[in-house]
């Protein structure tokens, strides 16, 4: 174990030997060097709300600009006072956080988000809107920035080559929509290609390869259903397949993941799983792999905690970041430090 001083730790940025930042979900945002987590002041106000013991919204995600080395550019996604997600990012240097800027406003909610970079300095922001008890028709409304997933500049300008939509006149900020909750995503540089995972309801959890412009189907089509066993889908597989895209992986209940966060493993010390994409598992504690190529889900470690994000640190060992699930809890938030078993 690393660090124990939070609640919710919901992403982990890492730099340098063994820096990191890292977000709690109840709005801080600490600083982890040499051994201490100190948390920063002068970050954005965060509004949260809790329902049935767990807490949305708030401060998510947290990511570097792929220039940071020289420009020091943090991104955070959140939950804002106007109970609105935003993105902001800000320069960080000597512990001190500088030159705030919001470089997204969305129009709604968000209850869970990460941001991600592909290699020509744009961010992918994604919003999940969830659907409890039915699914309400925010994803397919692209009026509504909730279950989207965005592609911005750096500076928070839409790029020109965005898509446009037939109901919208010029390029937005979405860049696909009909996506349920989003919690992991993953830009392979060396394929040049967007991956997202998603939370279904009772079933339905999702893998998916992110398509400019597409329909991801909530909540018109799930492999999931609702939370009171009753059908989400108004259409067939078959009709799905042709009006948006269909999951490349989806998991049922035998395999509940329940996804956060999504990292394809590449160099790290544990050389059964590079080449895979490793993701936490929120109720049932586990971490897992899904190989693209074999198709094979394995759960490789059982019992972690509920994992909120992981990230790989330049030894090639891994950070694991575990909730305690409500504030309320007399557990504490956690990052552990996980490598190999010695053969
Ligand atoms: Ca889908």
């Amino acid at each position: 174990m690393i660090a124990s001083e939070f609640s919710i730790p919901w992403g982990v940025a890492v730099f340098g030997e063994d820096e990191l930042l890292i977000t709690d979900r109840l709005g801080t945002l600490y600083h982890h060097k040499n051994g201490t987590t100190q948390p920063l002041s002068g970050t954005p106000q965060t509004y949260h709300v809790e329902f049935a013991g767990l807490i949305y919204g708030g401060l998510m995600d947290v990511s570097l600009h792929p220039n940071f080395d020289t420009n020091r550019l943090v991104y955070i996604s959140y939950v804002g006072i106007q109970g609105k997600m935003l993105v902001a990012r800000f320069k960080f240097q000597d512990d001190t956080i500088d030159k705030i800027e919001i470089v997204f406003r969305s129009n709604s909610f968000s209850i869970g988000s990460r941001i991600e970079w592909d290699d020509h300095n744009h961010f992918y922001v994604s919003q999940g809107l969830g659907g409890n008890p039915y699914p309400e028709p925010g994803p397919q409304n692209l009026g509504n920035d909730g279950g989207k997933i965005h592609r911005l500049h750096d500076d928070g300008q839409i790029p020109q080559d965005n898509p446009i939509f037939d109901t919208i006149t010029g390029p937005t900020s979405i860049w696909t929509y009909g996506h349920r909750d989003p919690q992991g995503l993953f830009f392979d540089r060396d394929a040049g290609v967007l991956y997202a995972n998603e939370h279904g309801p009772l079933g339905g959890d999702e893998f998916n390869i992110i398509y400019q412009g597409k329909n991801y189907g909530w909540p018109l089509h799930s492999y999931g259903k609702n939370y009171d066993n009753s059908e989400i889908s108004t259409i067939t597989e078959e009709e799905a397949r042709t009006t948006t895209v269909l999951p490349e992986k989806h998991w049922d209940k035998n395999i509940n993941v329940a996804p956060s966060s999504l990292l394809k493993l590449k160099n790290s010390n544990f050389t059964l799983w590079n080449g895979s994409f490793i993701m936490g598992s929120l109720p049932q504690q586990r971490l897992v792999t899904y190989n693209l190529q074999s198709g094979k889900t394995e759960i490789v470690l059982e019992n972690i905690g509920r994992v909120r994000d992981i990230a790989q640190l330049s030894n090639g060992n891994l950070i694991v970041l575990v909730d305690a699930g409500s504030p309320n809890s007399s557990d504490r938030g956690r990052i552990l430090e996980i490598w190999p078993k010695e053969e």
